[in-house]
């Protein structure tokens, strides 16, 4: 792989993935319409890479991106489910439609591969764990379907057209760069940004519910291997840890980590909440030869390091 894409490439998962790309002397193109990413992610790189200010959707540009590209790692997408209830056009025509047009520009431009970021919102609240990838699945959302849509044309392009295509259905992701500042952002960059500011954050119901929290550089790892690995294509991989952590014990390791006082305020659960979510990863091992190299506690110290000394 000599040069590759990142869609969405200045979100929280797409610049983690582009910086590591770099750092490994990749030639990476980034297309971001900035909707959800920011120019600041890309900031202390941004002179090793190529930065198209695009739309997914605009043919135009994704031809003209795409011309010797190897590899297109398709990380944009809208990105909240709730989001997703309230404006489901607005999802299917980004996700649904938006990762339609990166396959076909992918299959007219000579690329090699496409790894999809997929979600484990596909699984819906189907009461089985962990998740298996050749389970049923029950989307709950638009954003969820949109996903599942995408993970059917993956596979047609590779059916059809010989368009080698690989999705990683992502768990609960963490890291650096993860925006806390909506109410619907993943519950470790809110829980941080409250800790940072030395308040008490809520809890939504008993806090018992569980989660797979992955940190961004696993998943990075998982878009590395899923992108060189031979013989994977049209593949639907977990990318987890396998441990399950629950809301309330996440809370005790931050506010420990953060030197909080007191208690999370508490809250009744969300409707629609998920009680349980937890991968079980042995397809990405055996395929990827994936492990989640960072422990939580290493995972959220890092975390932690990166909201502490975060200036806006
Ligand atoms: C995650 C993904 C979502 C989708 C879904 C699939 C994120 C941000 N969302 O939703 O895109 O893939 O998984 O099932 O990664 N919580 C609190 N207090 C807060 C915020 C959250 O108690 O301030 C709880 C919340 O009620 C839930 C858990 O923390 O039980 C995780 O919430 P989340 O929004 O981080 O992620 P989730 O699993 O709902």
């Amino acid at each position: 792989m000599k040069k590759c894409l990142v869609t969405g490439g200045a979100g929280f998962i797409g610049s983690n993935l582009v910086e590591r790309l770099v750092g490994l002397s990749f030639e990476v193109k980034v297309l971001d319409d900035l909707s959800s990413g920011f120019l600041r992610n890309l900031e202390p790189f941004r002179e090793n890479i190529e930065f198209i200010e695009g739309d997914v959707r605009d043919m135009a540009t994704l031809q003209q991106v795409m011309s010797e590209v190897e590899v297109v790692f398709h990380q944009a997408a809208v990105v909240s489910v709730p989001q997703s209830i309230e404006d489901p056009m607005e999802t299917g025509m980004v996700n649904d439609l938006g990762t339609l047009y990166v396959l076909e520009a992918a299959r007219h431009n000579g690329v090699r591969r496409v790894v999809f970021a997929s979600s484990c919102a596909v699984y819906g609240d189907l009461p089985q764990v962990p998740k298996k990838e050749d389970m049923d699945t029950k989307p709950l959302s638009p954003y969820a379907a949109s996903k599942l849509n995408g993970e059917t044309y993956a596979r047609l392009y590779g059916d059809l057209y010989g368009l080698e295509t690989v999705c990683l259905r992502y768990f609960n992701v963490y890291g650096p760069r993860q925006d806390p500042s909506s109410p619907y952002s993943g519950v470790i960059s809110i829980f941080m940004d409250s800790a940072a500011r030395g308040e008490r954050p809520t809890i939504y119901g008993d806090g018992e519910q569980y989660r797979d929290f992955v940190y961004v550089a696993d998943v990075v790892q998982a878009n590395l291997l899923a992108a060189q690995r031979e013989n994977i294509s049209g593949v639907t991989i977990n990318v987890g840890t396998g441990k399950p952590v629950t809301i309330n014990s996440l809370w005790r390791n931050i506010a420990e980590l953060a030197g909080v006082q007191g208690e999370a305020k508490r809250a009744d659960f969300r409707p629609g909440d998920i009680r349980q979510s937890v991968a079980e990863i042995s397809r990405a091992r055996e395929l990827l030869d994936y492990q989640s190299y960072h422990s939580l506690e290493e995972g959220l110290q890092f975390t932690w390091e990166w909201y502490r000394s975060r200036s806006y």
